[in-house]
């Protein structure tokens, strides 16, 4: 029998439009993914492979890109941009800078837009996985720095750290919660991390395969990606960097306000699932 307004509240009233949602989700990665191999059959990615995951950043990613290393040591690297649903040129300047590109039809958030990354990168031979932005606030100058304690195979994973190198940015609002939702995740998961929502991270491929199931955020993932790489026991250091303030555009996650609630909220939900045993994917 079908729904009435009546009886709405007793058959969970979204449910029907949450299932018709996952699957255009679901449709939209698997289109992207599938376009990604024809445009690149039988890719094979050098060891390191940078994901880069882009919204709108036309006039930012192109400096990014044309910073960014081929090698380190002699490892080779690959660059990985991620588009989804941006109205702007931010995928073809990417192509034409020659890196690898996956497009999605539409905007599904820089965490779906990672985690398609992060599976590609997987399936197509990366030993090592570095992310970064496409605003210019990363410098790829620096990877070298982030992967070192990883190929010493002192740590899991490397997170960068604008306290414990350089923060050019002049919000103190949001360096008070960058502060503040550090000391959260270390009283969580146990660990003594400075800025574990920084977007500049190096992970071993081993961890990433272990740990990709896990996630679910859309948007404001990386307090998700921290907690449960802590709670699986992988180990996570810190390397100091620079912290650029954004080249142009504004941040693609809202105002202060926001951004501080809806990270607030990924810190506890991941908390209660991953932490607190309450899996639900
Ligand atoms: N593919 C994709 N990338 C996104 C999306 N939202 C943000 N990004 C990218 O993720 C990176 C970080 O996004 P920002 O909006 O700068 O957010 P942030 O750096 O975490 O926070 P700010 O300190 O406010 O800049 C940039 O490269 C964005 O282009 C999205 O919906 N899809
Ligand atoms: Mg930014």
């Amino acid at each position: 029998m079908a729904p009435t307004q009546k009886h709405r509240w007793l058959t969970r009233p979204d449910s029907r439009d949450q299932r018709r949602l996952r699957s255009l989700r679901q449709f939209s990665l698997d289109r992207a993914r599938l376009l990604f191999e024809a445009d690149y059959p039988g890719v094979r990615f050098g060891p390191v492979v940078a994901v880069i995951a882009a919204y709108n950043e036309e006039e930012n990613i192109g400096d990014v890109l044309k910073a960014m290393p081929t090698l380190v040591g002699d490892l080779e690297v690959s660059t990985l941009v991620v588009v989804d649903g941006s109205s702007d040129h931010t995928a073809q300047v990417a192509r034409d800078r020659g890196v690898y590109v996956c497009e999605m039809p539409v905007n599904l958030g820089q965490g779906a837009a990672l985690r398609l990354g992060y599976q590609l990168a997987l399936s197509h031979g990366a030993r090592f996985v570095v992310t970064l932005d496409a605003d210019g606030q990363n410098d790829p100058a620096e990877m070298e720095t982030m992967l070192a304690p990883v190929l010493a195979d002192e740590v899991d994973m490397v997170i960068a750290s604008r306290r414990l190198g350089v923060d050019q940015t002049t919000d103190w609002f949001r360096r008070a919660g960058v502060n503040f939702y550090a000391w959260c995740i270390n009283t969580i998961v146990s660990q003594h991390l400075t800025d574990s929502s920084n977007g500049y991270r190096v992970f071993k491929a081993e961890l990433l395969a272990d740990v990709e199931p896990h996630l679910i955020q859309e948007q404001y993932q990386t307090a998700e990606v921290v907690i449960t790489t802590a709670s699986r026991g992988w180990r996570i250091g810190e390397q100091p960097t620079v912290w650029h303030p954004r080249a142009s555009g504004i941040s693609k996650k809202g105002g202060n306000l926001i951004f501080g609630f809806s990270y607030a909220k990924v810190i506890a939900t991941t908390w209660w699932r991953v932490t607190l045993g309450n899996h639900r994917r």
